[in-house]
C-alpha cells in the first residue's frame, strides 16, 4: 500500500514548518481519518501507579508553567498523531478552590500523557442556596455539547485524583462507573450499585437517560438515580479493572450549603416515573459567566432553588430551607 506524503514547503516567511499527510490509498485502513494519523490505542507515554500528594504551596500559576501545551480555556490536543477520542471533563463546583488546584496539577498532564484531546470545563453554582450537583452536570452536558461535538464526556468529583495511568479517560460502548476504588472507601465499592465519583458517558448514552436528574438538592442519592436511569434505559455498565480504578479524594468535611438532602430516598423511589419527566428536556439555568482560563473553561450558572429558576431573591441567600418532610431515617 502506497502511503503519499506530502510536504507542505511553508515560504520563508511562515513558520513553523508544517508536514500534512494524505490519505492511505487503500480503504478501510484503520489508523488513520481525514489524512491524519490516529494515535495508538495505548498511549506509549502511560505508566502505571501515580505518587499523588498535595502541596498546600501548590499555585495556578505553578500549574500553567508545568503545562506550556494547554490552550485558553483548558484545552489541549496531541501533536503527532490525531486522539482516539475527544473527552470533555466536567466538574461541579462551589467554593473547592485548593482541591481544583490539585485536580488541575494531576488531569491535565494525565489527559496528555494518555493523548487525548480534552477540555477541562468547572461548571460553577453561583449563590448559595442548596448545592445541586447533578443540575451542574446537565449544564455543563451542555455547554460543553454546543462547543464541540465530543466523543465522550467524563463527570468529575473535584477532589477525586486519579492514581493510575492505565484508567484511560475515553468512553466505551455501555456508561462507566470509573471510580470504583476510593482510598476513603478503602479502595472497593462501598455498595455494589455505586455509581459515583467519575463516570463517563458518550453523547448517545447521556441523551438516551435523559441526562442526570434535576431535583436532587443537597448530598446524595443522586448517583443512584443514575444508575438506576442508565438500567431503565436498557443499557448494561461498564467498568475499569478494580486496579485501575484507584482514586485518591482529598480529604474534606461536608460544605456548608450541601448538607443531607432529607428528600432524597422518596425523590430516589419515584426515579421509575419521572426519569422521562426530568432531566436533560427540563433542565433550566440561566449562564452568569463564561470564562475561557488558562487552565479551564469556567461557567458559572444561576440554577435556581427547589422553587424554580426565578424563585424569590432571598430564597437565593439562605443555604438551608425548612422543609416539611420528615427527616430521613437512614444514616447515608
Ligand atoms: N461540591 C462542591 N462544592 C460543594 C459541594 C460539593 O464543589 O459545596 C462538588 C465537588 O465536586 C465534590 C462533589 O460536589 O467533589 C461531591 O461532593 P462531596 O465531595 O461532598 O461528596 P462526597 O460523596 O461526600 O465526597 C462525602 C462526605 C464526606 C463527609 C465526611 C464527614 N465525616
Ligand atoms: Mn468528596
Amino acid at each position: 500500500m502506497v502511503v503519499t506524503i506530502v510536504m507542505v514547503l511553508l515560504s520563508w516567511e511562515d513558520s513553523p514548518k508544517m508536514v500534512s499527510y494524505s490519505k492511505w490509498d487503500g480503504v478501510g485502513t484503520s489508523g488513520q481519518k481525514n489524512g491524519e494519523v490516529y494515535c495508538p490505542k495505548t498511549s506509549p507515554h502511560i505508566g502505571t501507579q501515580i505518587n499523588i500528594s498535595f502541596p498546600l504551596e501548590l499555585t495556578l500559576a505553578q500549574v500553567q508553567e508545568k503545562n506550556p501545551l494547554v490552550v485558553r480555556g483548558g484545552g489541549y490536543r496531541p501533536l503527532d498523531c490525531k486522539a482516539q477520542q475527544r473527552t470533555a471533563i466536567i466538574i461541579p463546583h462551589r467554593a473547592r478552590e485548593q482541591h481544583l488546584r490539585f485536580l488541575l496539577h494531576y488531569l491535565h498532564p494525565f489527559l496528555q500523557r494518555q493523548q487525548l484531546s480534552y477540555r477541562i470545563y468547572v461548571i460553577h453554582q453561583a449563590g448559595d442556596y442548596t448545592f445541586n450537583k447533578a443540575r451542574l452536570m446537565n449544564v455543563g452536558f451542555r455547554e460543553a455539547m454546543s462547543d464541540e461535538d465530543w466523543d465522550c464526556l467524563f463527570f468529575h468529583d473535584v477532589d477525586l485524583i486519579p492514581e493510575d495511568d492505565r484508567n484511560t479517560y475515553m468512553c466505551d460502548s455501555s456508561p462507566k462507573h470509573v471510580a470504583i476504588a476510593i482510598d476513603k472507601f478503602d479502595y472497593k465499592l462501598p455498595y455494589e450499585k455505586y455509581f459515583g465519583g467519575v463516570t463517563a458517558f458518550t453523547p448517545d448514552q447521556y441523551r438516551k437517560i435523559n441526562g442526570f436528574p434535576n431535583n436532587y438538592w443537597g448530598w446524595g442519592c443522586e448517583d443512584d438515580d443514575i444508575e438506576i436511569r442508565v438500567s431503565l434505559a436498557g443499557m448494561p455498565t461498564a467498568r475499569p479493572s478494580l486496579e485501575v480504578g484507584h482514586y485518591k479524594m482529598i480529604k474534606h468535611k461536608r460544605d456548608k450549603g450541601n448538607p443531607d438532602n432529607p428528600q432524597r430516598w422518596a425523590v430516589l423511589n419515584m426515579t421509575h416515573q419521572m426519569w422521562r419527566q426530568d432531566g436533560m428536556n427540563t433542565l433550566e439555568y440561566e449562564l452568569l459567566n463564561r470564562a475561557d482560563l488558562p487552565l479551564y473553561t469556567n461557567i458559572t450558572v444561576n440554577i435556581g432553588t427547589k422553587a424554580g429558576l426565578h424563585s424569590p431573591p432571598q430564597m437565593l441567600l439562605s443555604p438551608v430551607h425548612p422543609t416539611a418532610e420528615a427527616p430521613a431515617k437512614d444514616g447515608k
